[in-house]
């Protein structure tokens, strides 16, 4: 085909498949009635892209339908399970929905699959656990009765599948894996499932399959890019010396693939690659290529501007100058990525209206673009036009461009991202706080509470009016208050009762920014957030948090941390605009919060902080654009942070175990206080960390908020200890790993308690050896 996309949003344009799955979870509907909403959601999403243009009949439109995640989909597919799930699979070994599901959440006895970072997104994928014993087998028809099931309703679709590079890549060696094991060996072993698979989706009446190979772009993985080519060189020389198998498209999205990637995918028996041209430039021409479909990734999945589509064009034309057999128009990655359909926001301004594309629009543009293909490029001339009158009008729109903020940025200098000597603050801050060895505090968040979340929205639609919405908050923030007073906690937090989430709360009281009703994405399994619209020249209109967290200090003697959330963060979770660097919008975002830290200061705060939990989410796939980033980005909370004064205590908090690669920047951001997320890595992180030498303070998380399961103390103690073992005392904090917002109060209240009298014991086995 002309055109097509490589994936499409699978939750449903009002998230039909979270309700439907979160209530077969609950024991509200069984099995079949939940297949048989799925079933409805793909065929309207396949009626819906044919609506859109995309073509019924040969293989445009994917299938890429997934219940939860499309790495356990394949991983599942291949029976590729631990043995843990060996009980909940059928006699056979198949894999249905309860053993899917289960490794996905766990059970009472079970741990789930680890969940983590997809690539350089904002989506999670479950993570494989493969070792010596795993066993691969076709263990689920899945995929090839979602192809039957359209066949039967008129449509020659093309199933998509993790493909066996990236499935093994982003596995994790079994417990039962001796050390050093590389899961990526059993790739002899894998591929002549994958081969059976795709001899069942020809049967099935799958035309093409599309294998998604995204490894091939990324140099953030255990193996190097180049192991990764040979692998992928193998297996696509084997896959494609099958005879009974659909034509396959191998599918490199988020970055360009390595030079050896894409002279072994050229090289090979596929029949189409698929390239990302939003993120890599045109590739080269390579042997190979001759026999081979190029479909052109120019329409970018990732984000949702409706972007440059005469340079769309000019991309297509370069790409079918390589010499390929033909050239199809396409995404550049899976439209999972961005809200269904910018017309379920009648609340957003039409100006800016007219400069987005959201799922539904990508895919008018890949059609239109298509066409172009296919009738000439009079065909589309119109498109062209109107594509570049609303980039032009955006260009010059008002609040793109706000020369105060400008002037301001520009006059910015080296020593405005530095803040005083360490040893100055620490003496000053210790003097300001008065606090006890091994202080203990929470990250932030308390929990959301059914009552808060009905309170908010019925703000929102106004059936609850704002003085009454403020006082409910008022006692909110006075009970959590309370709460942490008789725990014993040293440093204490509002709770954030206020905020739906750490980034669209920002996004609401800046300028600069827009916020969605609708443009829910999946973020993992049933969970998605709105992504907010990062559209012009940031700016604060007023203090944004000072009144809640001055209320908060208010009602205690104990310091209260005023709670910001830090601009890599903010830039991280939204749609940034693209018509600048990065780093520029980061240096206003980080003023604007450099105001908010003075104001918080001006009205007694003696704690400021400032969660950067996406620090190592945005690190670049490709290693040589890696310096670059973290000197921006640290550069950015430095440039937020920098103004506080000595005494003034300036906290972090950042998520996710693997820190490896952003250690040093960590330390270089310069706060106090650092809390991590140590508890899920066994504690491994602190020991990465003390072996860098780091100076300052440090909170690794003592317990895992992720599960409602309650540390004993004992458990809690044992986590210190192993901290104190490899860092002076004087540096360690005590707190959970992550904020409280999604656990329930009984849990809460239960393992706050242990945490408190774990830190006093040991303050105690302390006084008593000193
Ligand atoms: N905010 C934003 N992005 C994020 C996170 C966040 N990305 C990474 C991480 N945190 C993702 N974690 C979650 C955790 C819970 C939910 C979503 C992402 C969640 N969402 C609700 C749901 O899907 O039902 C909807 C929340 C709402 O009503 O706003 O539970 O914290 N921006
Ligand atoms: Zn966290």
């Amino acid at each position: 085909p002309a055109g097509t996309i490589l994936g499409y949003p699978r939750i449903g344009a009002h998230r039909e498949l979270k309700r439907a799955v979160e209530s077969h979870w609950a024991g509200e509907i069984d099995e079949p009635e939940l297949e048989a909403i799925a079933a409805d959601l793909r065929r309207s999403t396949r009626e819906h892209l044919a609506a859109l243009g995309l073509e019924r009949e040969n293989s445009s439109i994917p299938e890429s339908f997934s219940f939860y995640d499309q790495v356990l989909d394949a991983a599942a597919a291949v029976g590729a399970l631990p043995d843990r799930f060996a009980r909940l699979r059928g006699q056979d070994g198949s894999v249905g929905l309860g053993a899917y599901f289960t490794a996905a959440r766990g059970d009472t006895q079970t741990a789930p699959l680890e969940l983590t970072k997809w690539f350089d997104t904002n989506y999670h994928h479950l993570v494989p656990e493969i070792g010596p014993e795993t066993l691969f087998a076709p263990s689920s028809a899945r995929f090839a009765r979602q192809v039957a099931e359209a066949r039967a309703d008129g449509f020659a679709v093309r199933p998509v599948l993790v493909g066996p590079v990236t499935l093994l890549a982003l596995a994790k060696p079994s417990n039962a894996a001796p050390r050093g094991y590389r899961p990526l060996d059993r790739l002899e072993d894998l591929l002549p499932v994958y081969a059976a698979l795709l001899t069942d989706l020809r049967a099935a009446g799958a035309d093409w399959v599309q294998l998604d190979e995204p490894a091939l772009v990324s140099e953030n993985l255990a193996a190097a890019p180049d192991e990764l080519a040979d692998a992928a060189a193998h297996a696509y020389r084997a896959l494609g010396a099958g005879t009974r198998r659909p034509a396959i498209l191998v599918a490199a999205p988020y970055a360009a693939p390595s030079d050896a990637a894409w002279r072994a995918l050229a090289a090979s028996p596929v029949e189409a690659l698929a390239v990302d041209l939003s993120r890599g430039s045109v590739p080269a021409a390579v042997p190979g290529l001759e026999t081979k479909t190029l479909v052109g990734g120019v329409i970018d999945a990732r984000n949702i501007w409706r972007g440059d589509l005469a340079a769309s064009w000019s991309a297509l034309g370069r790409l079918g100058r390589l010499g390929a057999a033909a050239v199809s128009a396409g995404t550049s990655a899976s439209l999972q990525h961005v809200p269904h359909d910018v017309a379920a926001e009648p609340r957003l301004d039409p100006r800016l209206v007219s400069w987005l594309a959201f799922a539904d629009q990508k895919v008018g543009q890949v059609v239109a673009l298509a066409r172009g293909l296919v009738e000439g490029p009079a065909a589309l001339t119109g498109d062209l036009a109107a594509a570049s009158a609303a980039l032009a009008d955006r260009r010059n729109a008002p609040g793109v461009r706000d020369a105060a903020v400008r002037v301001r940025a520009a006059a910015l200098r080296a020593d405005d991202v530095v803040r005083g000597d360490y040893e100055v603050r620490r003496t000053a801050q210790t003097e300001a706080l008065r606090l006890p060895l091994l202080p203990t505090t929470t990250i932030g968040s308390f929990p959301q509470t059914a009552d808060i979340r009905r309170a908010r929205a019925q703000h929102a639609r106004g059936l609850l009016r704002t003085e009454d919405y403020e006082d409910f908050l008022r006692v909110e923030i006075l009970a959590v208050i309370g709460l942490q007073e008789e725990l014993g906690l040293d440093v204490l937090v509002h709770g954030e009762p206020e905020r739906n989430d750490m980034v669209q709360y920002f996004a609401e009281n800046l300028e600069g920014f827009a916020v969605t009703e609708n443009g829910w994405v999946q973020s993992y399994g049933s969970r998605a957030t709105r992504p907010s619209i990062l559209w012009g020249d940031v700016s604060r209109p007023e203090p944004i948090t000072v009144g809640w967290s001055t209320f908060a200090q208010s009602l205690t003697e104990r310091p209260v941390k005023g709670m910001l959330t830090g601009p890599v963060t903010i830039l991280a979770w939204s749609f940034v605009r693209d018509d600048q660097p990065l780093e520029e919008t980061a240096r206003q975002v980080a003023l604007a919060l450099r105001d908010e830290i003075t104001d918080l200061e001006g009205a007694g705060m003696r704690i400021v902080q400032v969660d950067e939990p996406a620090l190592r989410e945005l690190l670049p796939l490709k290693s040589a654009d890696r310096d670059a980033y973290l000197e921006w980005s640290v550069g950015a909370f430095r440039l937020a942070t920098a103004g506080a004064a000595p005494a003034t205590q300036v906290h972090t908090h950042l998520c996710y175990s693997d820190f490896d690669a952003v250690i040093e920047a960590i330390a270089a951001l310069d706060a106090d206080v650092t809390s991590i997320e140590a508890a899920r890595s066994g504690g491994g992180v602190i020991g990465d960390i003390a072996g860098g030498g780091f100076t300052h303070d440090i909170g690794p998380g003592v317990y895992d908020i992720h599960s409602p399961r309650v540390p004993t103390v004992a458990e809690v103690i044992t986590t210190l200890e192993r901290a104190a073992a490899v860092l002076p005392l004087r540096q360690l904090w005590v707190n959970p790993d992550c904020g409280l917002k999604t656990r329930g109060y009984p849990e809460t209240v239960k393992a706050l308690e242990n945490l408190v009298e774990a830190a006093h014991k040991v303050r105690q086995r302390v006084e008593v050896t000193v």
